[in-house]
């Protein structure tokens, strides 16, 4: 049996006063709940002072690929581990798309964080007009492939994925939990044509416009092991009520 996780992309937002108020709603009411909380950099030891001893891990939204070196503005896998970040998103489609990630660069940050020690969340999925076209398998497998490429497919036993429809992002329209599901199987069946082991015990989680209202007929599908949460991660009871819905 997968276990289903939770995991909130606080994107680039907060305060130090607003992670504070949202951190102590969460702590009790998550407690005994595995959660992730994915914050900007700054805030990494915010997260590492209010969330240590609690059921809810932390982590960093990007990584550089690079280990040290002259990179001005880069942030390394072995920094995120001295805040005690256990995660790291990669290949979020914002980074994809806004900042120009290739396949080839996530597929480096995906190793960087690993060999640090770090799980990676890798994040795949089609844009509206690649799904119009009926080409999302074949976007999601080439994503795929430049990590399986870069670490091999034992790799994922110690990552997780976020399928994450682009279309889905920020703009209230959901995947239906049918469309969603049908893509998670997509990505298991490839996976365990390569490792069937691996492809039974990864963690494909879905993002895009996940809220309380839907939660749980996204989480009851099969292949959907828990959630990638932007927007309503912000806001406690909605977050406690996705990771509830998960739990
Ligand atoms: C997708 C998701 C979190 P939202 O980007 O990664 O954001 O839930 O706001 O669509």
């Amino acid at each position: 049996m997968r276990k289903k996780l939770v995991a909130g992309n606080w994107k680039m937002h907060g305060s130090l006063a607003e992670n504070a108020a949202l951190l102590a709603a969460l702590k009790p009411a998550l407690s005994g709940i595995e959660a992730v909380v994915c914050v900007p950099f700054p805030y990494l030891a915010q997260a590492q002072a209010e969330l240590a001893g609690s059921s809810i891990a932390w982590g960093a939204q990007n990584v550089s690929e690079q280990a040290k070196g002259a990179f001005t503005g880069e942030v390394s896998a072995s920094m995120l581990l001295d805040f005690g970040c256990t995660y790291v998103i990669v290949g979020h489609s914002e980074r994809r798309s806004l900042y120009g990630e290739s396949d080839a660069l996530v597929a480096s940050k995906y190793v960087a964080a690993q060999a640090a020690g770090l799980t990676p969340i890798l994040c795949v999925g089609e844009s509206l007009a690649e799904r119009e076209s009926g080409v999302t398998e074949a976007v999601v497998a080439r994503q795929l492939d430049a990590v399986i490429n870069a670490a091999g497919v034992a790799s994922l036993a110690k990552a997780v994925v976020a399928y994450e429809p682009v279309w889905a992002i920020g703009t209230g329209k959901t995947a239906s939990p049918e469309q969603a599901q049908a893509v998670h199987a997509f990505i298991r069946g490839k996976i365990a044509a390569l490792d069937a082991g691996v492809a039974d015990q990864l963690v494909i989680q879905y993002g895009g416009s996940v809220k309380a209202a839907n939660a749980a007929e996204l989480m009851v599908q099969p292949d959907i092991d828990g959630g990638l949460i932007g927007g309503a991660s912000l806001v406690a009871d909605e977050f406690i009520a996705i990771c509830r819905a998960a739990a």
